[in-house]
Parts: C-alpha cells; sequence; structure tokens
C-alpha cells in the first residue's frame, strides 16, 4: 500500500504493457481509472484486476476531446496519466499514416497539455525504440535520435514526434521501450514478440521459425520491469521520489540474439527445440540494444534476467494463459 490517497489515469489500460501496470498500482493501493477503445486491448487481459475496488474503466478513444479533464472531475485525487494507448501496429501504421499521427501524435500531445494545465505531478509516456530508426550505434542513446532521424514507420515517427515535445516541454517523461516480451503479449500475429511466437510454436510442438542466421540481437525486457520504470519516471518509486523530465530509455543494456534465446528456451523446456530459417525479413534491424545509463542515474535496475523472465512466462502459458 505504497500509494494509498493517490489516483492515476491509464490509457491503453487493456493492452499488455497498460495491463501490467494498471494491476501494479492497484495492488500499490492507488485508485485507477483504465482508458481503452478496445481496438486492439481485450477485456480478458484486465480480468485480474476487473473487479478490483479500486479500479473504474472507461471504453473511450483517447482521442475524445478533454480526457484528462474529465478523469479528474471523477477522481479528484489524480495526481498522474500513464499514458500507453496507441495504434501499436508498425506494419497497420504503415497502412494508415494518417489514423496513426491522430492517434500517437496528436492525442498524446492533447493528453500532455491537458494533464500540464491542470497541474498533474507526473506524466509518463510510452515512447518506443522504433523513433531510433536503423541506428548505427549500438547500444543506442537517447541523443541519437534527432529532429534529422529517419524512423521506418509512421509509428515510429509518431512516437519520436511525441517524445520530442514531451521532452522540450520540460514536463513528463517518454520511456522508449526496447523489446518488451511477458504474459498477455498477443502471439497470434506475425509481427507478434518474438518470445511470444516462439512459446507458442514451443508449446504447440511446431518449429520455431528463424527469420535470417539467428545472429540478430535485440534488448529484451521483462514486462515487470517495464512496469517498474512507469513507477520510477512517475516519482511512485525510487531514490529520486519525484517525477522524471525528458526521454529515457528502457531496456536491460544486454544485447541477445536470437540463437541464444533459443538456446535459453531450450534450457527452460529441458530439451532441444526443433528450429526451421526463413530468409531475413525485410527491414529487420541486425542489432538492437539500449545504453540504460540515463534511467540507471534515477535509480532503474532491471530485475529480472532473461532466463527468470522466460521461466515467469512459460508458467503463464503452462497454466492456460490465465490472468
Ligand atoms: C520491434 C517491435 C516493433 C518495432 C521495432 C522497431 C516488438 C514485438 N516489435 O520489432 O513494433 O517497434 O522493434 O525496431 O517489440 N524473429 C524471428 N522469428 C519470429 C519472429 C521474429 O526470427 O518468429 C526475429 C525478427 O526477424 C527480428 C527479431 O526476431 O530480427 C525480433 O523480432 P520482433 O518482431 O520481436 O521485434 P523487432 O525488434 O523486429
Amino acid at each position: 500500500m505504497e500509494n494509498k490517497d493517490i489516483a492515476c489515469l491509464v490509457t491503453g489500460c487493456a493492452g499488455f504493457i497498460g495491463s501490467h501496470l494498471a494491476q501494479a498500482l492497484l495492488s500499490r493501493g492507488c485508485a485507477v481509472l483504465g482508458v481503452d477503445s478496445l481496438v486492439t486491448g481485450h477485456r480478458a487481459n484486465m480480468a485480474a484486476f476487473a473487479d478490483h475496488p479500486g479500479f473504474t474503466f472507461w471504453e473511450r478513444d483517447v482521442r475524445t476531446p478533454d480526457l484528462v479533464r474529465d478523469a479528474l472531475t471523477a477522481l479528484p485525487g489524480l495526481r498522474g496519466v500513464f499514458h500507453l494507448a496507441a495504434v501499436v501496429s508498425v506494419p497497420y501504421s504503415i497502412d494508415h499514416p494518417q489514423l496513426t499521427m491522430a492517434v500517437n501524435l496528436d492525442a498524446t500531445l492533447a493528453l500532455h497539455a491537458q494533464a500540464r494545465q491542470s497541474g498533474l505531478p507526473a506524466f509518463v509516456f510510452a515512447g518506443s525504440a522504433a523513433e531510433y530508426g536503423d541506428a548505427a550505434t549500438i547500444p543506442v542513446a537517447e541523443a541519437a535520435a534527432g529532429p534529422g532521424t529517419v524512423q521506418q514507420s509512421p509509428y515510429g515517427r509518431a512516437k519520436y514526434l511525441a517524445s520530442a515535445a514531451i521532452e522540450a516541454s520540460g514536463y513528463g517523461a517518454s520511456l522508449r521501450c526496447f523489446n518488451v516480451y511477458g504474459p498477455r503479449q498477443d502471439a497470434s500475429s506475425p509481427y507478434s514478440g518474438v518470445i511470444s511466437r516462439f512459446m507458442e510454436a514451443g508449446f504447440a510442438r511446431r518449429p520455431l521459425t528463424v527469420f535470417g542466421d539467428g545472429g540478430q540481437t535485440r534488448d529484451f525486457v521483462a514486462v515487470d520491469d517495464v512496469v517498474t520504470g512507469y513507477l520510477l519516471a512517475a516519482g511512485l518509486t525510487g531514490p529520486l521520489g519525484r517525477p522524471l523530465a525528458g526521454v529515457y530509455n528502457l531496456g536491460t543494456g544486454r544485447a541477445t540474439s536470437i540463437l541464444e534465446l533459443i538456446q535459453a528456451l531450450g534450457e527452460l523446456a529441458g530439451e532441444e527445440l526443433a528450429v526451421t530459417f526463413q530468409p531475413p525479413r525485410p527491414g529487420d534491424i541486425r542489432h538492437s540494444v539500449a545504453d540504460c545509463a540515463k534511467l540507471a542515474a534515477a535509480g532503474f535496475r532491471p530485475g529480472l534476467t532473461l532466463q527468470e523472465g522466460l521461466a515467469r512466462l512459460a508458467a503463464w502459458w503452462r497454466a492456460g494463459q490465465a490472468g
């Protein structure tokens, strides 16, 4: 009950990361107003906390005018906004650039302005590693994304422009998450995260598909650690005890190749997993790993190793993906 008497707005509360964040805030004693359009979020993601007495759900689009002001009227104890609602699919954003800009950029700026004008102490935005485009530097630090950076999708562009505006305003933080994995991550699309795709294939006893030679690396961060980063950025945990301002990478700083990932999954399963190789995906980045020094200086330490995070995810799959 570390954060009793505090209320927070979580947009995207029926999504993968938003649902874990809402659940963590509730377990800390916060009241949570969750907003989700349910376009890509799922009610099932909220099953573990939908009946919590501190939770209120509004099925609304984040483009709804005056959303933060309405939230403040409903919950006068509102102290922070966690803004995670977005067009989340990169390929969908390429086919729908205007909608992506309206939701991921314009609505973000509107919520940010309302939160600021309302005097809310904390505003935390879900930025993305996609803001860096095909950044040449490894590990990539926050300053690597600038006005001249070419993002590979409207998704990445909108996230960059929103993060840059938040940073320039001096109010609020944007967390650029790297490859997040964990329970409730969608495994059904070809563009779903590689870890959830491998879990699904492994439990269905199908071979894992590797695009390319498997030497490409990613910075895989467990959703539990991402939640910790969000709480820290809002000033609800951590040594600083105040909300952060600016742009921060949120990863582990560790690079794992796809072949290393498969080895770790095989150790967890206690058997060698069958693998098939396919040509590399067009536009696939070879290496991506976060320079996490900035968030580390604010007190962030990832708590889970990849093995621990994978074990938690496997337990969720084994339990029938419940909760
Ligand atoms: C991540 C984001 C994406 C975008 C991008 C920006 C996720 C799920 N996706 O894409 O939205 O922000 O970063 O750079 O976080 N792979 C396989 N087999 C599979 C699936 C994937 O080998 O069945 C490979 C894939 O080719 C890639 C790596 O695994 O090299 C990671 O793929 P991903 O889709 O999990 O994530 P990424 O980094 O391409």
